[in-house]
């Protein structure tokens, strides 16, 4: 196994859009393995492709922590109905030492395919469904920063310029 570079905003591969997985083979299976052990790592509840520059739709989810682990690989995945309003902090690996609520649907129901293949039917809340809007979110070259409004935007472009200028100072 290994950890993969996480790509941070406003990398281009991060606005992209990810394609489907037609097959799952060794390939796919090897990243996947790599993707769960940078989440861990990170830490994060959940990464997608497109973070480790990968633009195939494949996200891995722990929402469980570290007592209780449950770990979601999810192929393809897709909303198939929403509904409910939540607005809850979020954070993204890929937008470090940022936090914004945001406007998401407070249930969902998910399709996905599991590293077997199996299709999975899924009905979620709190905050696995926040996550798994998050990351599907990232499949489609969207980060939870374009979801506030262009006031918030505007703010977090300021505070984000100089966040990225003292990581470059502790380098
Ligand atoms: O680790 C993460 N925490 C988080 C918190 C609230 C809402 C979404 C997330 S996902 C994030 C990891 C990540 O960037 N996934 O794409
Ligand atoms: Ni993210």
């Amino acid at each position: 196994m290994a950890l993969l570079q996480i790509r941070r905003y406003p990398d281009p591969v991060l606005a992209k859009s990810a394609a489907p997985i037609a097959e799952i083979d060794d390939e796919v299976r090897t990243l996947v393995d790599n993707m769960v052990e940078t989440m861990y790592a990170a830490p994060g509840v959940g990464l997608a492709g497109p973070q480790v520059a990968v633009l195939r739709r494949v996200v891995v989810i722990d929402c469980g922590g570290e007592e209780d682990p449950q770990l979601i690989v999810a192929i393809n995945p897709e909303i198939l109905d929403r509904d409910g309003e939540s607005y809850e902090e979020e954070g993204c690996l890929s937008v470090p030492e940022y936090y914004a609520k945001v406007k998401r649907s407070s249930w969902v129901r998910v399709r996905y395919q599991n590293i077997d293949g199996q299709v999975i039917e899924m009905e979620t809340g709190g905050l696995l469904a926040v996550c798994f809007q998050h990351e599907i979110d990232h499949l489609e070259g969207k980060l939870f920063v374009d979801r506030l409004s262009s006031l918030k935007k505007g703010i977090f472009r300021k505070k984000y310029i100089k966040i990225l200028e003292q990581q470059q100072e502790q380098l």
